[in-house]
This record gives C-alpha cells, structure tokens and sequence, in this order.
C-alpha cells in the first residue's frame, strides 16, 4: 500500500496541529502506524492522499449514515450556502430543523441548537443544575459524553467515592462534583440516590454504550435511571449525540420506550455538518436564557448551512433504511464470528442495529471492567490487518464501528474475508 504522500503530510502536519491531528483518536497511537490523509470520500468508501480506497466502518465517528458525500444532502447545501453561510439571526430553516427533531424524538418538547455534542451535553448538564438548584451529577464508567471538564472526570477510589480528574487542567473541586459509576449497576446507582439524593442534579448517560466499544443495557438499567432521577427529583439525560437517529428514528430512547427528561443529539444531527442539540421537558428546557436564568448561547449555533445538511438527512431517515442497516449489520456480525471461529480466536461481538464492536475477549462485555479485559495486542493487529486489506475500521478498541445505508452486501462479505486472514 503505497504511503508516501499521507507519510509526509503527517510529518508536516506535526509541526503546526498538536500530534498533526485535530482530535486525538485520529493520531492512531491505540492501534500503532501512522494515519492515512484522507482526500475525498464517496458512499461506504474513502480515498487517502495516496489513493488507497478503503471501505469505512467510522463514518466520521456515526455522522455519515447516509453515506459519504450523499448527493442530495451535498445539493441540498451547495444550494443553501449560494444564500449565505450564517447570519447570527433567526431563520425559518433552523424552525423547520427543530420541529422535525421533536416530530422524530417525542421525549423533546422544547429544544437548542449548539455546534458539538460536547457544547449539547455540557449545557444540558447546566440547566438540569439551573432546574434543580443541586450540584451532584451521575456519571458511569467508560461512558464519554465531550470534553467539559465535569465530565473528563474517573471513578474515585471507591466506587461510590466522589470523581477525580481524568485530565489534566480539570480542578479537583470540579472533578468532585461528579460521581462515576459502574454502567448496568443498578445497585450502585440505587445507593448513590439513598445516600445522595437530594444533592444529585443530573444522571447522564448513553443509552448505548459506544465510548467502551459497543455495551447495550442491561433490562432495567435505563428504567432505573428515569425512574430514580423521577423518585428523587433529579434530571435524566440520555447522551444520543451517538445512537440519536442512529438506532432508530428516535435514537436509543425510541428503540427502548423510555422518556428522559432531557436529550443531547449531534454527528447525525447534522449529516457531517457542525451541529448538535439539547432539549427535553418544557418546563426544563424554560429555564435557559433568555426565557430563564440559565445561560448558554454560540455564534454559529442553528446556522442555516449546517441546519440544511442535517433536515437533508434526517429526511431519509425511514424504516427502510434502519432494516437495511439491521440486515448488514446482523451480516457482518456472523461473519465476524464466524471469522474467529476459523481462527480459533476469542471475539465477543456486540451490536445494536448498525454500530458493533469486536472484543477481543470472552464476553459478554458489561461494563468498564469487562472492556478493559480485551486482548489489546491482538486489536491491534487486527486493526493493522483490516487496514492493510482496504477496511478503515476504528483506530481503538474503545470505540463503535458504524455501518452506513451506502454500504452493500458485497462491502461486507469483502469486510468478512479481509478480517479471516487479518485474523489469522
Ligand atoms: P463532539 O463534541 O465530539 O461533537 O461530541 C462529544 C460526544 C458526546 N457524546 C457521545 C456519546 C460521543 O460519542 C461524543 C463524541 N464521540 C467521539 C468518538 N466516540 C468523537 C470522535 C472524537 O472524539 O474524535
């Protein structure tokens, strides 16, 4: 596989963009190489600075469900920015955006646009501690919900001790207001609110796991968290910025049956494009400014480009496309296990709807502790194989491969038999 030009785009990337990437998954350092500089993308496929075509299971990390480069979203905002980027003003595009989001996730009665998934948690975060007048926040292990710094915060010594930073430059009087969780433990979550209650503002979590690789909930695990926060007058959050529109028209929550009080939505919310959303409860949702006390705002928030890159995906989003994307999906799990089978290697495949994760270990995988027994090498190499073989999978064993409504059946029998000899 001929490298050079991507090789020497990452040497000169180095010296101006910290590590040459501007997120720090794409640096490649959990998987080992250097990354391919990719040039264009077109459906299931993307082509790197030296030509290689890969078939793409990241999807710019759950964004292109479509598909790359889709043409009518690619149309839909040509046409959109021959009448201006973004004004910092109120358009009836970004009217049209929400009311189809709150027709598509019905726990959502009053909504905002921010730019990032982190900017969409984080301010949902702020209002449920606005709404509640209470400090505490809920977290579970293994769980990524952005970067703010509340959330970049790890479990304390004791499970059911106060956080401590998970990132340099987050204060530890930060970090203590947050209480990090076992995910699927509804017992530790049952004694945090006898203990703590009354000072818990918020419980966030994904509904579906994909920051840990892909872990479902375990029945019960999300009633409980609803039904708690209900109990004691706390705020749910369910994190969708990944399984929002991704496991159904309606997310995670749809798929389930739940309602939480408030939602946080980006990637497919915007197609690609930088937009995200938070919203929930009305009378929640009241509080932000400035028909409320608590503040948040953004320059670039709802602007009409991005707002037409997502209503111009959202709107392909039919029951249709979620079984297309279930059959390939159900496809390239077998296969995947089949694979290991072959090759007499332990694989633990998790997957709900179209994003799936191989765990290299028995399985099943529930929570952090689980994740963190994967055969970390033997990712790695399977990552280098597929890569070699044209699969651009994810760059971590943390992380959910996703499928898009462009990829065929051809693209993953060849994924299949790329993973039987990377596998070897
Ligand atoms: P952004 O600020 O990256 O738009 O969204 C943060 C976020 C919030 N909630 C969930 C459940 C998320 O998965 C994310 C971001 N996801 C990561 C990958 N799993 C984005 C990729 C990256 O960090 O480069």
């Amino acid at each position: 596989m001929k490298r050079e030009k991507s090789k020497a785009l990452f040497e000169r990337a180095q010296r101006v963009i910290v590590a040459g990437v501007n997120s720090p998954v794409r640096a490649f350092r959990a998987v080992g190489g250097e990354p391919p500089f990719i040039a264009r993308a077109k459906g299931s496929r993307l082509f790197d600075a030296d030509d290689n075509e890969f078939i793409d299971y990241v999807g710019s990390w759950g964004p292109a469900i479509l598909g790359h480069a889709d043409p009518e979203v690619v149309a839909a905002v040509q046409k959109a920015l021959e009448s201006g980027l973004s004004f910092g003003a109120p358009t009836a595009l970004e009217v049209e955006f929400a009311e189809r989001v709150i027709a598509m996730v019905p726990s959502i009665e009053l909504l905002r646009c921010v730019s990032s998934g982190t900017e969409a948690t984080m301010s949902a975060i702020r209002v449920a501690r606005g709404f509640t007048g209470r400090d505490m926040l809920i977290k579970f292990e293994g769980c990524y919900h952005g970067h703010a710094d509340h959330l970049l915060v790890k479990a304390g010594s004791g499970a059911a001790t106060f956080g401590e930073p998970d990132s340099a430059g987050v204060p530890a009087a930060i970090a203590r207001l947050t209480l990090t969780l076992p995910y699927n433990d509804i017992g530790a979550l049952e004694r945090a609110f006898a203990e703590s209650g009354t000072q818990i503002a918020a419980v966030i979590v994904e509904p579906v796991v994909g920051n840990m690789g892909c872990v479902p909930p375990l029945p019960g695990f999300l009633e409980a968290i609803v039904a708690l926060c209900k109990k004691h007058g706390a705020v749910s959050i369910f994190d969708e910025v990944m399984t929002g529109f991704r496991l159904s028209a309606a997310g995670a929550q749809g798929r389930y049956g739940l309602r939480p009080d408030l939602t946080a939505l980006g990637k497919i919310a915007g197609g690609g494009m930088p937009l995200a959303v938070y919203g929930g409860r009305r009378d929640i949702m009241s509080k932000v400014a400035p028909l409320g006390p608590v503040y948040q705002a953004g320059t670039l928030s709802g602007n009409p480009s991005a707002v037409t890159a997502g209503l111009a995906t959202l709107s392909r989003l039919d029951d249709a496309l979620y079984a297309k994307l279930e059959n390939l999906g159900a496809r390239l799990e077998a296969g995947l296990n089949e694979a290991a089978a072959a090759a007499h290697v332990e694989l633990c495949v998790q997957r709900v709807g179209s994003m799936l994760t191989p765990f290299f270990t028995a399985g099943p995988v529930r929570d952090w502790n689980d994740a963190a027994k994967q055969d970390k090498e033997r990712f790695r190499s399977f990552h280098r194989g597929m890569l070699e073989r044209g699969i651009y999978w994810p760059a971590s064993q943390y992380e959910a491969a996703f499928i898009s409504a462009a990829h065929t059946e051809a693209d993953i029998d060849r994924t299949i038999a790329a993973a039987r000899e990377a596998l070897r």
